[in-house]
């Protein structure tokens, strides 16, 4: 029976599914392996998962009957009984400090495993602590710097169909970042994810509803315009919040977070504001789904007032 990598369908995730491949093939010499991607539906049912077949999880929920599982992901246990079966072992590892899971994998081939996977897999851990945790030196760096690890999450944006990311998780397992990027199918989609980041770049001032206070907030519910997660701090690298309202495939979205380029001074705590509302998140980011375009608006625009109150706010 083959043993699937089941992978968080992201870059991190699909590195770590390269990476464990490697070691799972190198050092445990597995040659019956597959990967598949994940995403956060798959949650509802979540015990049952997996059920008749030998797997790994990686960069995604803890599941007990996971042969292989490594995590990072505060939020990885979905209950108290999932948290109580996780136990540090040779093949189950988390560490909520680490800023993206293939340093967590790393450390476990040398320090458990007594493994030493290539050099290049360091690099790749680099990066993906970089992009995971949005560590981007600059609003500029992060839509505009080359680099191949940039170009690969670029390219992710445009792939063709869900399981195109099995492709790159292959590719990653015995070439570099820079071979991997330099393939001429993933140039071409890099560069229509260049073109769809430039006119979502110019498209955004449309949306601007109001930027008072160090909160811009905008309204990207039509299906015709391009989004782009950083578009507000690109264009308004003096706020400090921004809160948009966003179309999803069922419905509409309310995203709300920090510029990560110009931090307020005290944080509001962004995912705990969008609870309140229905959603979640973290500090410093968070959002949430409301019923209706009409409701996300009204949603949108509370947070945004709230977050205006929070930054005028004498300390
Ligand atoms: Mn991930």
């Amino acid at each position: 029976m083959p043993l699937t990598i089941h992978y968080h369908r992201d870059f991190d995730g699909i590195c770590s599914a390269a990476l464990l491949a490697w070691c799972l093939r190198e050092h445990f010499g597995r040659s019956d392996l597959r990967w598949r991607g994940i995403n956060y539906d798959r949650r509802r049912d979540w015990r049952a998962f997996g059920e008749g077949e030998e797997f790994a999880i990686v960069d995604f929920h803890f599941h007990p009957a996971a042969a292989y599982w490594f995590d990072h992901h505060p939020t990885t246990f979905l209950d108290e009984d999932l948290r109580a079966a996780y136990r540090e072992s040779d093949r189950w590892r988390f560490d909520p400090s680490a800023l993206s899971c293939p340093p967590v994998i790393l450390r476990q081939a040398r320090e458990r495993w007594g493994t030493s996977p290539p050099e290049r897999f360091d690099e790749i851990g680099r990066w993906s602590d970089r992009i995971d945790a949005a560590r981007y030196p600059s609003v500029e760096d992060a839509l505009f710097g080359d680099v191949p690890a940039y170009r690969l999450v670029r390219a992710l944006t445009v792939a063709p169909h869900a399981d195109w990311s099995d492709v790159l998780v292959e590719r990653l397992i015995d070439r570099d970042l820079a071979e991997t990027a330099g393939d001429p199918a993933i140039e071409k989609m890099h560069a229509r994810a260049c073109r769809n980041r430039d006119r979502a770049l110019a498209e955004f001032p449309q949306t601007v509803l109001s930027t008072d206070a160090g909160v811009v907030l905008y309204d990207a519910s039509s299906d015709r315009i391009r989004r782009e997660r950083f578009a507000p701090f690109y264009h308004h690298p003096e706020a400090v919040y921004a809160v948009g309202v966003i179309p999803t495939r069922s419905g509409f979205h309310v995203t709300a977070g920090e510029n990560p380029w110009n931090a307020p001074a005290v944080r509001a705590n962004v995912g705990a504001l969008c609870e309140r509302f229905g959603g979640g998140g973290h500090a410093g980011v968070g959002g949430a789904n409301p019923p209706s375009l009409e409701e996300a608006k009204r949603v949108a625009g509370e947070i945004a007032a709230a977050l205006r109150r929070d930054v005028a706010a004498p300390r």
